[in-house]
Formats: C-alpha cells, sequence, structure tokens
C-alpha cells in the first residue's frame, strides 16, 4: 500500500507515530506550508519564521535518511493553502492508496481529519500522539468524574509511571514531592539574564524571513533578530546549555521579575518541546542527570521537572478531555473588550508595558509574567475570555490551542470555575512589586489603592473580589481575603469601588 504521511508543522520529531513503519520506497511524506494555518489567528511573524524554518530543515532531514518527501512551500503557485486541498491534491497528484496522520494539537484540525475519513476516497488513519507522557485515555481514566481536578496528583502519578525523582522505594527523593515553597525569591535591577545562545541564520532560514516579512508584515510583533533554534540539533543545543548553565538558579528565579529582563532563568524550551524538536522525556531525563551529578539542586531540578511532567501533560489533558465545550467557558460572565494596549498601545502600568514588550520582541514572555501581569490583568478587569486567549494563541511562539486554552482560560482567568485551579490567581499591585522591580519605574504606586497615583490592580482587585463575591465566597483558599474585605470600614470600601469605576472608564478610554 502506497500511504501518504501528513506531519503537521507541530509534529516535526523523528518518532512521531504517523512516520511508524513509513516505508522510503513507496510512501509519500507530505508537510505544508499553508496560508489558513498561517492565518487562522494572527500568529507572531516569530513563531511562523520558527516553524516553517523547523518544517523546511526537518523535511530536508527526511529525504537525506531517503524518504520520499512532498513539501509544499507557501508561495508555490499551486498551493491551495489548506490542509484540506493539499491532502486532496496530494492524494491526486501520487495516487496514494491510504492517509496516515497523526492526532493533531487542536481540536478544529481534528474535526477536519475526522471529515476526511468520510469525504477521502482512501482509509484515513488518525494515530495517538505518543510523544507525550500520559495518553488521553489514561488521563480520562484518572479524572474519572472530579469536578475539579488538581495537577499536584496527577503529578504524583506521573512521577510514579515514569519513575523520576523516585528512591528505590517509591519514595521522592528528598523525602518531599515538591519544593516550590523555595523557589520565590524575587527579581532585582541586579539580576540579569545570563547570556543565550544565537543560532547562525543558513540558507534556509534567510529564504523564510524573506517570506515572513513580505507575507505577514500586519502581524503583531517584531520579526527580526531572529536567533531560534530550527533543527533538533540546535534545540538540543539550547537544552545543553539551559541544563549546565541556567537550571542551579531556575528554581530560586522562577517567579521573579526584572524590567527589561524577558528570560531570566527560564529554559525558553516550550517552542522546542511542542514543535516537537525535543521530547519531554528527555529533557526531564537530563534535569534528573543534572541533580544526581550534583549539578543543580533539587528545589531547582524538581521544580523544572514538575513544569513538564506535571503542567504540560495535566493541561493537555484537561483540554482533550473537556474539549469542545471548555473554550466555551466564561465563568464570570466577563466582557469587555481587550485593551489596545495589549497589542503595544502606550500605557502608564509599567509591569503591562513590559510584559508586552518582552512577548512583541521575543514571541515570548515568561510565565509569571503570562499569569500575574497580562493574565492578572485581564482577570481583574473582566475582559472577554474569547478576546484573552485569541490574544495568548496569537503572541507566543509556543502558542497551540492545547497548552494555551487551559492556562489562559482555566489557570489565568478562573473562566472554568475551578477545573483547573483552586482559586483564581487574582493579585493586586502589591504582588508585582513583591516579586521584582517593574513598580519602581512606574507611574503608579502599588502602595496606594485610591487617587490618581494609585496603582489601578489594587482597587481593581477588591473590584474583582466584590463583584464575584457570590461565586467566590465559599473558596476555602479567599477566606482570608474575604475577611479582610468584610473588617474593612465602609467608606473605605467605597472609595476603593468609586475608584474601581473610575480606572475601568479610564481603561475604556485607553487612558490607563
Ligand atoms: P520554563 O519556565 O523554563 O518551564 C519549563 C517548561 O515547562 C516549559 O518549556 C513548558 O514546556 C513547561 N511548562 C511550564 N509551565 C507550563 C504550563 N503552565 N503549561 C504547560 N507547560 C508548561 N505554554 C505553552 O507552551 N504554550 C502556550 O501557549 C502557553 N500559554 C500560556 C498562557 C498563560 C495565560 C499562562 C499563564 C501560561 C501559558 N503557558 C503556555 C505556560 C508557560 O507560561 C510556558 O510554557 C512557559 O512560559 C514557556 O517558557 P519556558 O520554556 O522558558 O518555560
Ligand atoms: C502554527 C502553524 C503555522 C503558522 N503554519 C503551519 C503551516 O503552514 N503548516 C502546518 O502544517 N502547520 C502550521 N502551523 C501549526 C499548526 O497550526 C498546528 O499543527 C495545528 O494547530 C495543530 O496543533
Ligand atoms: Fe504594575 Fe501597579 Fe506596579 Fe505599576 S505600580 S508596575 S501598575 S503593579
Amino acid at each position: 500500500m502506497k500511504t501518504l504521511r501528513l506531519i503537521l508543522g507541530d509534529q516535526l520529531s523523528r518518532s512521531i507515530s504517523s512516520l511508524d513503519d513509513a516505508d522510503k520506497t513507496s510512501d509519500v511524506i507530505l508537510i505544508c506550508e499553508v496560508w489558513e494555518e498561517a492565518t487562522y489567528t494572527k500568529h507572531h511573524p516569530k513563531k511562523i519564521a520558527f516553524l516553517f524554518s523547523a518544517m523546511r530543515h526537518f523535511a530536508e532531514e527526511l529525504k537525506q535518511e531517503g524518504f520520499n518527501v512532498r513539501y509544499i512551500f507557501l508561495d508555490d503557485p499551486k498551493n491551495t493553502n489548506s490542509f484540506d486541498g493539499e491532502v486532496a491534491r496530494a492524494i491526486a497528484d501520487t495516487q496514494c492508496t491510504a492517509l496516515t496522520v497523526t492526532e493533531p494539537g487542536e481540536w478544529r484540525v481534528l474535526e477536519k481529519m475526522k471529515a476526511w475519513q468520510k469525504t477521502l476516497k482512501i482509509p484515513v488513519h488518525i494515530k495517538p500522539d505518543t510523544r507525550f507522557l500520559c495518553s488521553i485515555v489514561e488521563f480520562k481514566k484518572w479524572a474519572g468524574d472530579k469536578k475539579s481536578l488538581r495537577m499536584e496528583f496527577f503529578y504524583r502519578e506521573m512521577r510514579k509511571k515514569h519513575r523520576i525523582l523516585l528512591e528505590l522505594d517509591g519514595k521522592p527523593v528528598g523525602g518531599k514531592w515538591n519544593y516550590d515553597s523555595e523557589n520565590r525569591k524575587a527579581g532585582s535591577a541586579a539580576l540579569r539574564s545570563p547570556e543565550r545562545i544565537s543560532h547562525r541564520k543558513d540558507a534556509i532560514t534567510t529564504a523564510v524571513l524573506k517570506v515572513v516579512k513580505n507575507r505577514f508584515a500586519d502581524h503583531f510583533g517584531d520579526l527580526e533578530p531572529f536567533h531560534f533554534a530550527v533543527t533538533r540539533d540546535q534545540a538540543l543545543t539550547e537544552a545543553k546549555h539551559f541544563i549546565d548553565t541556567l537550571l542551579p538558579d531556575f528554581g530560586d528565579y522562577q517567579d521573579a521579575m526584572v524590567a527589561g529582563e524577558a528570560y531570566l532563568y527560564h529554559s525558553l524550551l516550550s517552542s522546542y518541546l511542542n514543535a516537537g524538536l525535543l521530547l519531554p522525556l528527555e529533557i526531564c531525563r537530563m534535569a534528573e542527570d543534572a541533580y544526581h551529578q550534583g549539578t543543580a539542586p533539587l528545589n531547582a531540578v524538581e521544580g523544572f521537572i514538575r513544569q513538564i511532567l506535571g503542567w504540560r501533560e495535566y493541561v493537555r489533558g484537561i483540554y482533550w478531555t473537556r474539549m469542545p465545550s471548555y473554550a466555551e467557558m466564561n465563568f464570570f460572565q466577563a466582557s469587555r473588550s481587550l485593551p489596545e494596549f495589549y497589542w503595544g498601545a502606550d500605557t502608564k502600568m509599567n509591569c503591562i508595558r513590559e510584559a508586552v514588550d518582552h512577548t512583541k520582541k521575543h514571541a515570548y514572555s515568561h510565565h509569571i509574567q503570562r499569569l500575574m501581569v497580562t493574565g492578572n490583568f485581564a482577570l481583574l478587569a473582566g475582559i472577554d475570555p474569547k478576546e484573552v486567549c485569541d490574544w495568548y494563541l496569537a503572541v507566543y511562539a509556543d502558542a497551540y490551542e492545547w497548552v494555551e486554552l487551559p492556562n489562559t482560560l482555566g489557570m489565568a482567568l478562573f473562566g472554568d470555575g475551578g477545573i483547573m485551579a483552586s482559586k483564581p490567581y487574582a493579585a493586586s499591585g502589591k504582588y508585582i512589586n513583591k516579586m521584582g522591580n517593574f513598580c519602581k519605574n512606574c507611574y503608579y504606586d502599588p502602595n496606594i489603592t485610591v487617587g490618581e497615583k494609585a496603582c489601578p490592580l489594587n482597587a481593581l482587585y477588591w473590584d474583582f473580589m466584590a463583584r464575584h463575591e457570590d461565586k467566590l465566597r465559599n473558596n476555602q483558599r479567599l477566606v482570608y481575603s474575604y475577611a479582610t474585605w468584610s473588617r474593612m470600614d465602609p467608606d473605605k470600601k467605597r472609595d476603593i469601588l468609586h475608584h474601581a469605576r473610575h480606572i475601568l472608564k479610564k481603561l475604556d478610554q485607553n487612558s490607563l
């Protein structure tokens, strides 16, 4: 049988299940750059350039190995510009008698693949994505009919299943499963991001940059400088560099925020993991080895592994067990439009300016900025989850719906009402001030709640808590906040809520 094997832009792994049993003499591997995928959201130009270059490099590697690869360039005049069109065209041109694909990372693409099973005249096999450490079936079993899920328990199961950071008797190395409480050092102006690897742009990347510059000029974000890894070898070099030089401090500064410093000690590996250049288990093992060799402390290694083995797998499980209704959830009925400053318009709020600036320059902002700066503001101000999710999907190089949606809707916005997180990650300006130096150069003052110079997040925090008291008062993790609110002088409460109205009005006038 001559099989067409479609590989998507985020399936660039030699071990992808659609390549299992591929026959070099008869089968055709299809990789295609299509306008529909490049524009279903206005992806950051760096993300498009990274993926197109990585796709072209991967295709070359497969060709070197002897595979028959059909690579469709975006500018190919015959390009139909959709997966539907390219699959149909490839079948017609190559006379393949079966189609094999690996399940995609987004619901909308799975729907397309299921439709092919009905519309194409040849058998269509959709295979599980075995690069993940927890299959969807296994996650479903773990989740059962629990109303709310907790990552920590899932993570422990995964540690046991993959025997990572475990003693021989099955107990966690060091005696504790989680060292998060040790990972909360604040950032300061003195904390600088260590030097990062920059990859040489070869002819393939140079050609891709030209295409992206010409075709996606209206997408938000800076295309250059561009120094992403675009091959597995380069991504492995990045991973080794991280493990050897940055991992030791990863834990301490995981939550820190520093003006002008986008990366700090974060790994920057998410784009490579999500596109398939790196595999999650190999990265966890590399980190574990660093601990056993004594080159990185346990709080850093456990914290890093938890992100990949725990959070990454957990959000994927939530996505695939809760879609498609998950995308429609809006627990707080939030409806405000996304403010223009998310797209780079001016704002006096320095934390937002910094996070958006990192995003625009690098198609990256580290987790705590995604969660506690842009995410927290959207939560407190009641921004429509759909608009917020669209923004996160567009602006980050690592964004695919399976991972973006639960993180944004569930973790940052509590839009799922607590399926994913045990409480909203709502915070006032005091938290941001505690974790870094954004507030030092801000027009606003994090220690004031009411008045022209008051940090907008302070009044918005109480306004949010008051607005949603009926939905949140019984949450055990918010008891302390509601006790403080109840004890507050009624005049003070009134002033705060009045000021919050004023802030939201200014927000609507784009003058915050
Ligand atoms: P590190 O801080 O070095 O962490 C190591 C790795 O752990 C990451 O590379 C990533 O693979 C994994 N990881 C860490 N946290 C998470 C998490 N919460 N969910 C899944 N994986 C995690 N991550 C994405 O990959 N794509 C997204 O579209 C995305 N959208 C997000 C939206 C919001 C609102 C929030 C709060 C988080 C989002 N995340 C997303 C999770 C996280 O912020 C990024 O994975 C991380 O910032 C990537 O940078 P890094 O590689 O330097 O991560
Ligand atoms: C993100 C993306 C972009 C920008 N372009 C392409 C493309 O041209 N061809 C392709 O195969 N994949 C692309 N992707 C990645 C897909 O959007 C991704 O595979 C699906 O969203 C499923 O996760
Ligand atoms: Fe952000 Fe408020 Fe700090 Fe300004 S004062 S940087 S708005 S938290």
